[in-house]
């Protein structure tokens, strides 16, 4: 033992208890810890059987993610290690019994299952998460986790990574019982019962690995599922060939299978961005100036002002977060058609089974409707969406700055209006911050935090940590035009319609970028969000725009057409009755006419071409906001878009990617389009000053840290 893993004896009993807070995870130290501790009481005829336990606030949540990277640059070497140590706890004379509260993932699950029995409370979860990561259980889950649970939940579990509640792991056979009160009295209790008994070992268990009849559909289906729900990614797919082996090979074969299977995954570029991912999540929300010390204020209750699409959606965050909020219109019919639009969202919710109709009601129940600002004086907080306008936006934040007490957070929802001025309308800018969410917002993760000059460090504190009580990623940002996300997205869909104007065809864009991992393609993405709202923006704007660079003609002129995208039933494509994209030669004819207006013959555009202009458009965009200071790091970047953009995960983000690809090469790629598209494609100081000195955006990351 050492101080990761300590001993303590009960009667007969002999406890291990893991303490490598936060969350337990198998750092070097710890496996060790287990052998010594064991090697201990084997030696201590005194002790009868075994209790392994976490200290703190969980069992252990699995492998110490920050250890596969060292692995895979080389910095350290990956010994056979974990593997035995739970071969020794398996093949351990004495029953060893494993109690479970927080979370057994991963490597976590993996030890627990390689104890002989498993006891834990209601409250604890179960799962081998690894294809989130990238990776599939290499510490001989895929072999022992179907020979308890079964092949279809098996498989369940390590293709799709989510965990389940411990009622259900003692149904499937996991668990072996549920303790309710105290979980070390309960499995002293449940060891004492198992002395003198021969220990049970997982991998001796074979009724329920079910035979080649019964697992074929099971091992068709879960592939099918994985290809459509996991599209491109590698690690659901190794995960079912994994526990497929389990069921074809004997027990040792099989690990041996896993292993292979473990070790592509963990190499691939895949599993390196979604670690990156892992940890970016968890980066964002460190903010350099206000540390974990900063009071934050309470918000206990909310009240949103603009009952629309954003307003609903936002109102129904909130209480699903469990946070009272009231829900403000100015009349009653809008009032109504925001509650119907909420109340239909939920009972769809209901009939997908994601939650019980009791829920519903509990939520909407923290729903309060109305059309008078009483009782805004006793909220904490208040999100206002209403329509982007700066003038009603200012309007509001007047009232709202005589309504509500001081000391509550005035926020906004605006996508693209200056904080700064909203925040002038009140005599407290320091209160007033913008809270970007995504349409529809109880879906989307991200959550853009925007930062006013005056924004205090109190109110982004509070916001960054009420963010994860809403289920949302929060990001902070600057007080750009377009903030981060909108900003970079405005060259993406730009280069997108370039491309059609200069011989690419609609589906030829689209189904490169999805092909590509976008969760859809650029010019439909177009379709989905309407192609007005950029229409009406640019128009207004008209006057700021820069004539002397190339701007996109097809999206106004499709707009002028009365083409707003799917809710015109046509834009880019046209629609059937189920919103069914269908290629339009309307389209065709008009993006003719605009080549032969602008003198642009068209030429043959490879998918490479329409990849790397379309993506390298975000990276470059993205280090001017990075060297400007609108996003802290480029990890930032990346989050914002796989949570807000469906950009995929496995390629880390656009930062990232660009890193994987390598900074000089994608430097001199800008430089090409430079000199053929112009100056739109000069490249950002910070790109080339990197590209130069060999770095990475990485490196930029690692500075900020090191100067926080
Ligand atoms: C695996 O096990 C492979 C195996 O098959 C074995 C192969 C040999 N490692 O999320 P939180 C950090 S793969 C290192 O904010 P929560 C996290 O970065 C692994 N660090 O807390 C954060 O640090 P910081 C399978 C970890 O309460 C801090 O802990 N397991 C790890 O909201 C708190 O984390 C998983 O995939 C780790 N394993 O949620 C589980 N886990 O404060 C991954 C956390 O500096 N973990 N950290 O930012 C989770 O899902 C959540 O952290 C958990 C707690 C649910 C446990």
């Amino acid at each position: 033992m050492n101080e990761l893993v300590q001993t303590s004896k009960n009667g007969e009993i002999g406890i291990l208890t893991v303490n490598n807070p936060p969350v337990n995870a198998l750092s070097p130290g710890v496996p060790d810890g287990i052998v010594a501790g064991l090697a201990q009481f084997e030696n201590d005829p005194t002790v009868k059987a075994i209790i392994l336990i976490g200290g703190g606030r969980t069992f252990i949540a699995g492998a110490d993610i920050k250890e596969f990277g060292k692995i895979t640059s080389g910095e350290n070497r990956r010994g056979p290690g974990f593997l035995s140590v739970l071969d020794r706890m398996e093949s351990y004379p004495k029953p060893i019994v494993a109690a479970i509260h927080g979370t057994a993932l991963g490597g976590g699950l993996e030890t627990a299952m390689a104890c002989h029995y498993r006891v834990a409370v209601a409250s604890a979860q179960v799962g081998q998460p690894e294809v989130k990561l990238g990776i599939i259980p290499g510490a001989a889950g895929t072999q022992r986790l179907p020979r308890l649970a079964g092949v279809a939940k098996a498989v369940e579990m390590c293709a799709a990574g989510d965990p389940i509640g411990a009622a259900e792991a003692f149904k499937v056979g996991i668990v072996d019982q549920i303790i309710e009160g105290d979980l070390l009295q309960g499995a002293i209790a449940f060891a004492t019962s198992k002395i003198g008994t021969p220990p049970r070992r997982t991998r001796d268990l074979s009724n329920k690995l079910g035979n080649e009849q019964s697992n074929t559909p099971i091992f068709a289906a879960a592939r099918d599922a994985a290809r459509k729900k996991a599209r491109n990614l590698m690690a659901p797919l190794a995960a079912i060939d994994a526990v497929e082996a389990a069921t074809k090979l004997p027990y040792d074969e099989g690990v041996k299978r896993e292993q292979e299977l473990f070790l592509e995954c963990l190499y691939s570029d895949q599993s390196k961005a979604m670690i990156h991912v892992f940890f970016g999540e968890r980066e964002v929300a460190k903010i350099p100036g206000i540390g974990k010390d900063t009071q934050q204020i309470p918000v206990n209750k909310a009240a949103v002002v603009g009952a629309g699409t954003m307003g609903g959606g936002i109102a129904m965050v909130f209480a699903n977060a469990g946070i009272p909020v009231l829900l403000k219109e100015t009349d009653q019919a809008a009032l109504d058609r925001g509650l119907a639009t909420i109340k239909k969202n939920y009972a769809n919710s209901v009939k997908k089974g994601r939650f019980t109709q009791e829920s519903m009601d509990q939520r909407l129940g923290r729903i309060t409707p109305t059309l008078t600002y009483d009782g805004f004086g006793e909220v904490d907080m208040v999100i206002e969406a209403v329509f982007e306008g700066m003038a009603l936006k200012k309007q509001i934040f007047g009232e709202l700055d005589k309504v509500m007490r001081q000391g509550a957070i005035l926020a906004s929802n605006t996508s693209t209006l200056n904080i700064d001025e909203i925040a002038s309308a009140t005599k407290r800018p320091e209160w007033v911050i913008g809270t970007h969410f995504f349409s529809p917002a109880n879906v989307m993760r991200l959550l853009e935090i925007v930062r006013g000059k005056a924004s205090s460090k109190e109110v982004i504190a509070t916001l960054m940590s009420l963010s994860k009580k809403l289920a949302k990623v929060g990001v902070l940002v600057g007080n750009c035009r377009g903030f981060v996300g909108n900003r970079m997205f405005g060259p993406y869909r730009r280069e997108a319609q370039f491309l059609v104007e200069e011989g690419a065809t609609v589906e030829a864009v689209d189904k490169a970028l999805y092909d590509y991992g976008m969760a859809m393609g650029p010019l439909a993405t177009g379709d989905l969000a309407g192609l007005d709202v950029g229409w009406r923006i640019r128009k207004e704007f008209k006057d700021a725009e820069n004539t002397s660079v190339r701007q996109p003609k097809v999206e106004d002129r499709l707009c002028e057409m009365g083409r707003y995208g799917q809710k015109t039933g046509a834009g880019w494509y046209k629609y059937d009755e189920n919103r069914r994209p269908m290629h339009d030669p309307e389209v065709d004819k008009l993006i003719d006419q605009i080549r032969k207006e602008t003198g642009r013959t068209p030429r043959e555009i490879g998918d490479q071409e329409i990849v790397d202009r379309i993506i390298y458009s975000l990276v470059n965009e993205g280090a001017r906001i990075l060297e400007e200071g609108f996003a802290l790091r480029a990890v930032d970047i990346d989050i914002i878009y796989i949570n807000g953009y469906g950009y995929p995960a496995y390629r880390g983000g656009p930062m990232w990617y660009a890193d994987t690809v390598g900074l000089k090469k994608v430097y001199e790629r800008i430089q090409e389009f430079e000199k053929a598209h112009g100056a739109l494609w000069t490249p950002a100081p910070l790109l080339r000053q990197l590209a130069e000195s060999g770095k990475k955006f990485a490196d930029f990351d690692k500075q900020v840290a090191a100067t926080a």
